[in-house]
């Protein structure tokens, strides 16, 4: 039997405002589940999103009330069954709630994994790879700033790929502001750009243009989210490589883009995809379609990353690496022992579920429901 199904709000101040087109985050709301069965397991999945409703179309609250009201009363009833079974009667009765089916699928995965005495990676298919590159995001709205915190994490081997959030300023601005962290830290340190779809297609052929003249290597969501027409032109027009990712809601959406030649790099996120076996299928999509693969992520917590590191682990070629930094952005830690992050690259726990032990008094110190 299920024995509870608890979800939970734990808001943590972030380290510096993290600054996107989309919002501007001063703290990260963790949305939380813990399941616990009457034979002793405990499962934990995380539905973390960015900005209140202001990057996608569930909210931490809705998320909690959706879950608490029509996921666990469903739920409870299919104890017995598999978990390919439980998440097609999931499917069958609650449409969309991406984020929600995932950090129900999370949990429900670590105490299966638990129980076979697995890492969460081993009942995805199994790992290629005990540690991921992480890169890190540059996103204090202020260039100097940004040099400064780029040659840190360089200096501390943490990272030395960096992304920085563009998009809300003119494109002109934005230009010139990448420009100079490119410059200042050289030709070997990958520079790449997300415009988290703030550039109309005009705006970001001359973004584009410009950037890839300058060295950048990648451009992430330059235009609106159902604008695939515009997508598939850039990605046909340029040579620097061009990422989908809001764009990218599940293996239906990532089918479509691929088979229009709408970006030559997916960033496959656990929640977007809507589980972490859809993001497996993501993964398969894009590896058969000759796509790349980044490992995204919605600035979740330690739970949330892991779990996503677990998925990232199976895929064939990460040849954009993974920004599964999320943790690194808040103040406060969660987790008894935090999640490793050594020589640019995050190490994935090797014991079974998904290999973490969460530090429950802080959670009930920090949560706010
Ligand atoms: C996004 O759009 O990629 C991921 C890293 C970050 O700083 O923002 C997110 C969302
Ligand atoms: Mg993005």
């Amino acid at each position: 039997m299920y024995k509870t199904i608890e979800t939970m709000l734990v808001e943590i101040p972030t380290i510096r405002p993290h600054k996107m087109a989309v919002a501007t985050m001063q703290t990260q709301t963790l949305v939380l589940v813990k399941i616990t069965t009457n034979d002793g397991f405990t499962g934990w999945g995380e539905a973390t999103t960015i900005g209140g409703l202001g990057y996608g179309e569930e909210s931490p609250e809705s998320i909690k009330t959706n879950i608490d009201t029509y996921f666990s009363p469903l739920l409870k009833s299919l104890y017995g069954l598999n978990i390919a079974q439980i998440m097609q009667t999931i499917k069958k009765n609650i449409n969309g709630n991406r984020f929600a089916k995932c950090a129900i699928q999370t949990a429900l995965l670590d105490i299966h994994a638990q129980r076979l005495a697995l890492p969460l990676s081993e009942i995805l298919g199994g790992r290629l790879r005990d540690s991921i590159p992480v890169l890190w995001v540059l996103a204090s709205g202020d260039t100097e700033k940004d040099i400064a915190e780029a040659q840190k994490m360089i200096e501390a081997k943490r990272h030395n790929i960096f992304k920085l959030k563009i998009g809300s300023r003119s494109v002109e601005a934005d230009v010139e502001h990448v420009l100079a962290i490119k410059k200042a830290l050289g030709k070997d340190i990958s520079i790449r750009v997300d415009v988290n779809r703030a550039w109309s297609e005009l705006e970001a052929i001359k973004g584009i243009q410009a950037l890839q003249d300058g060295g950048i290597d990648l451009i992430e969501q330059p235009c609106a989210i159902d604008n695939i027409d515009a997508m598939q032109r850039l990605t046909r027009k340029f040579d620097i490589a061009i990422m989908a990712d809001e764009s990218l809601m599940g293996p239906n959406t990532a089918f479509q883009l691929a088979k229009r030649n709408a970006a030559s790099v997916f960033a496959v996120k656990v929640a977007q995809s809507g589980g972490l076996i859809e993001s497996c299928e993501v993964g398969k999509i894009a590896q058969l379609a000759g796509i790349n693969l980044y490992g995204g992520t919605m600035l979740e917590g330690p739970v949330g990353t892991i779990a996503s590191a677990h998925v990232f682990s199976t895929f064939d070629n990460l040849a954009y690496g993974t920004e599964l930094f999320g943790p690194l952005l808040l103040t406060e830690e969660i987790l008894k022992t935090p999640l490793q992050y050594q020589n640019f690259e995050l190490q994935i726990p090797q014991s079974a579920g998904l290999g973490i032990e969460l530090d429950e008094n802080k959670i009930d110190h920090l949560r706010h429901q």
